[in-house]
């Protein structure tokens, strides 16, 4: 720590102990940014380029330090100083460049990629107010700019620039760098670009803006509103300003290292993260024909580079641009589309595989599949849902290019940082090779049955709780009991995760508790969402979210017995205290709709118990933990599937037919619940549920309340539950990241290492 001590000395001209939190952070910062670029990055004949419209990367410093090794002696030097890292840390703002699962993955792969060794650059763009950030104010959510990039952050500026050709005008870019390390490993980029003129004053009231002034708005926002012509515009602005720079970048780098454009696949390969990135395909072959390559072997060079990852089966998240809009924003590109378009049509006349279709929408998925040479999706039930239903007319024409790639999280941030204490209790007991091969987890199976460690495991969760304690209070004022169950239920908002069935269940509670039912043991029940700002139900469900907190609260009947909680602004530092604490995770969305989910196997992992629905990767955590060792309810993704063949679904039958639940639904509506709340939210939510509820949350809301009190049951058996923790700790292995990578690599990338 020598050169620590020097560096602080340097910097501020006196000693650790003698310095601010923010000090010692900054030179932190220095040091290990310097410790980064003395190790090194990753290079190859042949490079993944990653990329991605987000990377949910979370605060970095703790991360870098574990990766390079040196956490524990940064830690030590820091208390024998009189100072906290933890505290430290809380002065690191979180980048705020990532929504939810699509973008914390990307943050994981990158983890992976470098810690594996392998060649790879994340490519995305710096939007300077991020996501937004979210308050709450009288009970609803509001959403303010969310600026995280300080004088002291990661990012690195670059030389690297490009002109980015637009309909009627240029925008010169600029390249920001920001470093990740990989475990005891090298480091890989992730590249960020950004436009110089980018103007934070125009935002007013909120997050408004002109979303016109493309030459100063561009990389302000993450998915900024897409409700109007203006917006969905401004997101093809932002797409295509990010897979130019990307597609220059990757040929410069493939030319500099001897290529000839015709063997690029020879020194590239590109992941599309969901269709944001998808202009990449006919930017490269603009790029490519200009350079004097002809069309054919252009698309052809084109489709041995690309690769499409699926996250979604929601028809409404598959984009779909007006042809029009692309002649506004990017004419040049409108040639080559309608040229691929016809090349599909002359081979596959049906509709249903035309890029271009009869409403001259542009399906940029459609191009993906038939110009890219591998399409995946991230769990095996996604998959399967992806090749015999959504994209079946695809799979038949393309059995080939279909593969399953289960997603995974890196063990690195989501055990080892978060959650230290298990860590140590883990490496005690089958030493550290876990921590390179998460597979040896599997190790902690001989003590099943072994009192102590079992007793250990619960006692590690009761201070895990202890720390979410404070957080909460810090975050809400809400101060909760640590010897309630915490049951959690943590994600993006929207209709098909079902925060709104997991509120029925609440409801139902509540009126048990007054009718004199009282519960074993107290309940918190703990919600972090963000909700897109134009996403009126999403809304609704946070504001009855929040008014059943208070309602709760308020009432001296029931509040000693449950809470509900949540959480402002949750984020991904939010979600590593809420984590390590959770007694049950919350994996509820209607089966089938839930591409895979991964924050099911961070709770598991931290030896959550899981209540969910066989839907994405809970199916897979199911086939690895057992029925015994977690909680499954609801219809299946088949039953859910032919409910929609059959357009058979019927909400309201379901409300008139059954009083309890006809009940708790009402209650959204009550005097008491009105009495808090708005009027205007809560009948438009439980309009919504009763006369469509597309995503048939009263169809499972009785199974959900059955099987969610048999879990609750069980808990008060502590012996039995702290099994069941070490058995989901155990099985976690298999949802490394690190897996995960390994088969992109062996199945799509072929890079060496
Ligand atoms: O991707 C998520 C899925 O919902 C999860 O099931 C899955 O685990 C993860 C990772 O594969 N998808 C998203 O997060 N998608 C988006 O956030 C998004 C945002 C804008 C437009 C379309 C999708």
């Amino acid at each position: 720590m020598e050169a620590l001590k020097t560096m602080i000395n340097d910097m501020f001209h006196k000693d650790c102990s003698s310095c601010t939190n923010e000090e010692i952070y900054t030179a932190l910062l220095t040091y290990t940014k310097e410790a980064l670029e003395e190790k090194g990055y990753h290079n190859g004949k042949k490079k993944i380029y990653y990329i991605s419209a987000e990377f949910l990367i979370g605060k970095l410093l703790s991360n870098n330090l574990i990766n390079l090794g040196i956490y524990d002696q940064v830690a030590d030097y820091l208390k024998e100083n009189g100072k906290s890292l933890a505290e430290i840390e809380e002065v690191e703002p979180e980048p705020s460049l990532g929504n939810g699962g699509l973008g914390r993955l990307a943050a994981c792969f990158l983890d992976s990629i470098a810690t594996l060794g392998l060649p790879g650059e994340g490519i995305g763009l710096n939007y300077h107010l991020g996501l937004f950030k979210q308050v709450f104010k009288d009970r609803l959510q509001n959403e303010t700019p969310n600026p995280w990039i300080t004088n002291n952050t990661w990012l690195t500026p670059t030389d690297v620039t490009y002109t980015v050709p637009f309909h009627g005008f240029e925008l010169e870019s600029k390249m920001y760098d920001i470093a990740v390390a990989g475990y005891q490993n090298k480091a890989i980029h992730l590249h960020l670009f950004d436009i110089d003129i980018a103007d934070e004053s125009m935002v007013h009231d909120g997050i408004a803006f002109n979303k016109k002034d493309v030459l100063h708005n561009l990389t302000l926002f993450l998915y900024p509103d897409d409700s109007d012509d203006d917006g969905r515009k401004l997101r093809i602005y932002q797409q295509y300003f990010m897979v130019s720079n990307a597609a220059q970048l990757i040929l410069d780098e493939a030319v500099a290292k001897g290529c000839n454009l015709h063997d690029l696949a020879d020194y590239a390969v590109v992941q599309i993260n969901d269709t944001h990135p998808s202009m990449i395909i006919p930017e490269f072959i603009r790029l490519l024909t200009a350079k004097g390559i002809d069309f054919e072997e252009a698309s052809d060079i084109v489709a041995k580079v690309c690769a499409y990852t699926n996250h979604t089966i929601l028809a409404e998240a598959l984009e779909k641009w007006p042809m029009s809009y692309l002649e506004e924003v990017v004419p040049h590109l409108v040639p080559i589309i309608k040229q691929l378009d016809e090349k599909v049509k002359r081979k596959y006349p049906q509709e249903s595989v035309a890029i271009i279709d009869s409403n001259n929408l542009v399906h940029m998925a459609h191009m993906d599949i038939h110009y890219g040479y591998s399409i995946n999706g991230v769990a095996t039930l996604h998959t399967e849902i992806l090749k015999n239903s959504e994209l079946k007319q695809f799979y038949d024409i393309y059995p080939e290019k279909f593969n399953n790639k289960t997603n995974g999280i890196t063990f690195r941030r989501w055990l080892m940082y978060c959650n230290h204490p298990l860590t140590e209790l883990i490496t005690s007991l089958i030493g550290d090779g876990f921590k390179k091969n998460a597979f040896e987890l599997e190790k902690l199976l001989a003590y099943k049955d072994d009192q102590e460690v079992l007793n250990k495991i619960l006692s590690i969760k009761t201070d895990a709780k202890k720390v979410c304690k404070d957080f909460i209070l810090s975050n809400t004022g809400v101060e909760i009991d640590e010897n309630s169950i915490f049951d959690i239920q943590i994600k993006r908002l929207h209709e098909y995760k079902r925060q709104q069935l997991n509120a029925l269940y609440i409801i139902y509670k509540y009126l048990e508790i007054k009718g004199g039912k009282k519960p074993e043991k107290p309940v918190t029940f703990i919600f972090g969402a963000k909700a897109a700002p134009a996403y009126v139900i999403a809304k609704d469900i946070i504001h009855l979210l929040l008014t059943l907190q208070d309602l709760i609260k308020n009432d001296p009947d029931v509040a000693p017995y449950m809470k509900v909680v949540m959480v402002e602004n949750y984020n991904v530092s939010a979600a590593e205290k809420l984590i390590p604490a959770c007694d049950i995770s919350e994996q509820i969305s209607l089966a089938s709709k839930e591409a895979s989910g991964t924050g099911n196997m961070k709770f598991m992992l931290n030896g959550a118990v899981t209540l969910g629905t066989m839907d994405g990767a809970n199916v897979e955590i199911s086939d690895l933990v057992g029925e015994d060792n977690l909680y499954i309810f609801g219809q299946s993704s088949e039953q859910v599937i032919q409910h929609y063949e059959k357009a058979d679904y019927n909400s309201k039958a379901i409300y008139e037919g059954n009083a309890d639940i006809k009940k708790y639904v009402d209650f959204i509506v009550s005097d008491q619940v009105l009495a808090l709340g708005h009027e205007e939210n809560l009948r438009r939510l439980h309009n919504e549920l009763v006369n469509k509820d597309w995503f048939m949350t009263l169809l499972d809301l009785e199974d959900y309340i059955k099987v969610k009190n048999q879990a609750l049951a069980d808990y008060t058996d502590r012996e039995k539950w702290a099994k069941k923790m070490l058995v989901n700790i155990a099985k976690a292995g298999f949802f490394s990241s690190d897996r995960t990578i390994e088969q992109y690599n062996e199945d799509i990338w072929h890079l060496t290492k």
